[in-house]
C-alpha cells in the first residue's frame, strides 16, 4: 500500500480557532486534512486498515465483487486491493463526497497494484450491489440516517454470496451511562495525546452531534442478523470504536 502523499495534503487544524457552530461536512477542506484527521481522531484506525487486507484475503471469492462503501481517500479500498488474491475480482469504492473521490483517484493511481479499482461518486443508499464476497463499511454507517440503516444492510446481505462477509467498523455508544462516560473520556484523552486541544475536541464534537449517530453493539448485532448475516463477531475494539465481522454462512 502506498504511503505517498497528495501534494496538497495538510495537518488538521480545522477546529483550532473559535468557529460559529455548524454541522460537519465531508467537503474539500476536510478531504485535504483527512489522512491526518482520521489517524489522530479514531483509536485503532491504523490497526484496522491493514487488518482489512488480512480479512479480505481470507474471504474474497474468485469472480466476485468487493465493495468499499464510504471509501473517502481509499485507505480501505487499497487494503482490499492488496488482500484480494484473485485477478478476476472487481473492486468498487463508493463515496458521495466529490472532494473525497477526486483525491481518492490520486491515491489509487499512486498505488502500483494491478487490480483495477472503479470509483463511484454516489450515495451508498443508491449504489448498485451484486454478487459480493467482501464489503467494507469502515466508519461510514454511522453517518447514514438511522432510519435508512436497516434497508442498506439488508441490500448488502442480499448481495453477499454464501461465505461472504461485511466488515463493519463504527463508533459505538454504551447502554451504561457510566461506561459511556469512561470510554468517551478515554477517547478524548487519545485525541489530546495526538495534539488536539480542548477547543478542537469540543468544537468537533458539536459539529458531529447531529451527523454521526452511534448505536450500541446490541443494536448493531440484532440488525445485522435481521438483515441476513448468520454470525456477527467483534474482531477489534479500542474504547468506543469497534470493528465487526458479519458472516453469511457458506
Ligand atoms: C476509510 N472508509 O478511510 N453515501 C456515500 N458516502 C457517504 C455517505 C453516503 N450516504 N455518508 C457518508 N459517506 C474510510 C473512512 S469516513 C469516516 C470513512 C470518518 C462518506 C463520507 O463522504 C466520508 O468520506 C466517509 O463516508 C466517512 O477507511 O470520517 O469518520
Amino acid at each position: 500500500m502506498t504511503d505517498r502523499k497528495h501534494p496538497d495534503q495538510a495537518t488538521d487544524r480545522l477546529f483550532a480557532e473559535h468557529l460559529p457552530r455548524s454541522d460537519f461536512r465531508f467537503d474539500a477542506s476536510v478531504a485535504r486534512v483527512f489522512p491526518d484527521m482520521i489517524r489522530r481522531s479514531v483509536p485503532g484506525y491504523t490497526t484496522i486498515i491493514p487488518m482489512i487486507e488480512v480479512i479480505t484475503e481470507q474471504y474474497a471469492q474468485s469472480g466476485s465483487h468487493c465493495y468499499d462503501l464510504g471509501c473517502s481517500l481509499g485507505a480501505s479500498t487499497l487494503a482490499m486491493r492488496h488482500g484480494i488474491p484473485f485477478d478476476d475480482c472487481t473492486l468498487v469504492g463508493v463515496d458521495n463526497s466529490e472532494a473525497m473521490i477526486e483525491r481518492c483517484q490520486h491515491y489509487i493511481a499512486l498505488d502500483d497494484h494491478p487490480l483495477p479499482v472503479t470509483l463511484r461518486c454516489e450515495d451508498i443508499l443508491d449504489t448498485r450491489l451484486a454478487d459480493a464476497s467482501v464489503t467494507t463499511l469502515n466508519f461510514t454507517l454511522q453517518f447514514v440516517a438511522p432510519e435508512r440503516r436497516e434497508e442498506l444492510l439488508g441490500r448488502i446481505a442480499t448481495a453477499t454470496r454464501p461465505g461472504g462477509v461485511l466488515i463493519l467498523s463504527e463508533k459505538i455508544r454504551f447502554e451504561s451511562p457510566h461506561e459511556q462516560d469512561i470510554q468517551t473520556r478515554l477517547h478524548h484523552d487519545f485525541k489530546r495525546a495526538n495534539g488536539y486541544s480542548d477547543l478542537e475536541i469540543s468544537q468537533k464534537r458539536s459539529a458531529l452531534e447531529r451527523v454521526l449517530i452511534p448505536e450500541t453493539l446490541v443494536e448493531h448485532r440484532a440488525r445485522l442478523v435481521a438483515a441476513g448475516f448468520d454470525q456477527v463477531l467483534v474482531w477489534y475494539q479500542c474504547f468506543n470504536f469497534v470493528s465487526m465481522l458479519a458472516i453469511k454462512s457458506a
